[in-house]
């Protein structure tokens, strides 16, 4: 896929800090943030709710021709937790923000998940599920793993993308 701009693909466990660190991205670089789990209950792209997990199961085939249309030309910041429904030719840098448990649990009972997802999700952490999909999905040079605890990890999140951008834009120009 030709692109004048990257997409960029922010995954991790819930908590961790996709939706806050896309928004810095997209605002400090000038890219869009694209927010795959409100498109996903805006556009109703799911096959009903899990009441169990409380969650929704999502119907991959209209997430992805939704989506496809969405970053074909490039310049998107795509916040998700699940990373390996996509193509991997969608994307040119895959961040795999990471969260220590106590900072997680915090997030979490403030958002008032309940135990389950709780536990679930502080397990999916400690397993680096996220970091492991990631890295069986996409190319190990677009794979990088970034930590998450502070407001500080954050701002050094975005400019380390910033450079990013840089070196990609030279390196993509005619
Ligand atoms: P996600 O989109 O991964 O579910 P979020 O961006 O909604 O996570 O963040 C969840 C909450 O945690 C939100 O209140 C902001 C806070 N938070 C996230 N990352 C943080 C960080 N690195 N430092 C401080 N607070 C953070």
């Amino acid at each position: 896929m030709e692109r004048s701009l990257p997409n960029i693909l922010v995954t991790g466990t819930p908590g961790t800090g996709k939706t806050t660190t896309s928004e810095m991205i997209a605002e400090a670089i000038g890219l869009e943030h694209v927010n795959v789990g409100d498109i996903v209950k805006s556009k109703q792209l799911h096959e009903g709710y899990l009441e169990e997990f409380d969650t929704h199961v999502l119907d991959e085939d209209k997430l992805l021709d939704e989506l496809e249309e969405i970053l074909k030309d490039g310049g998107k910041v795509v916040d998700f937790h699940t990373c390996e429904i996509f193509p991997e030719r969608w994307f040119d840098l895959v961040l795999v923000l990471r969260a220590d448990t106590s900072s997680l649990y915090d997030r979490m009972v403030k958002r008032g998940y309940n135990k389950r997802k709780i536990d679930e999700n502080m397990e999916c952490e400690i397993m680096q599920v996220v970091l492991e999909t990631a890295h069986e999905s996409y190319a190990p040079e677009i794979v990088v793993e970034l930590p998450s605890n502070t407001v500080d990890d954050m701002e050094s999140n975005v400019d380390r993308v910033k450079q990013w951008l840089e070196a990609w834009k030279a390196n993509n120009s005619k």
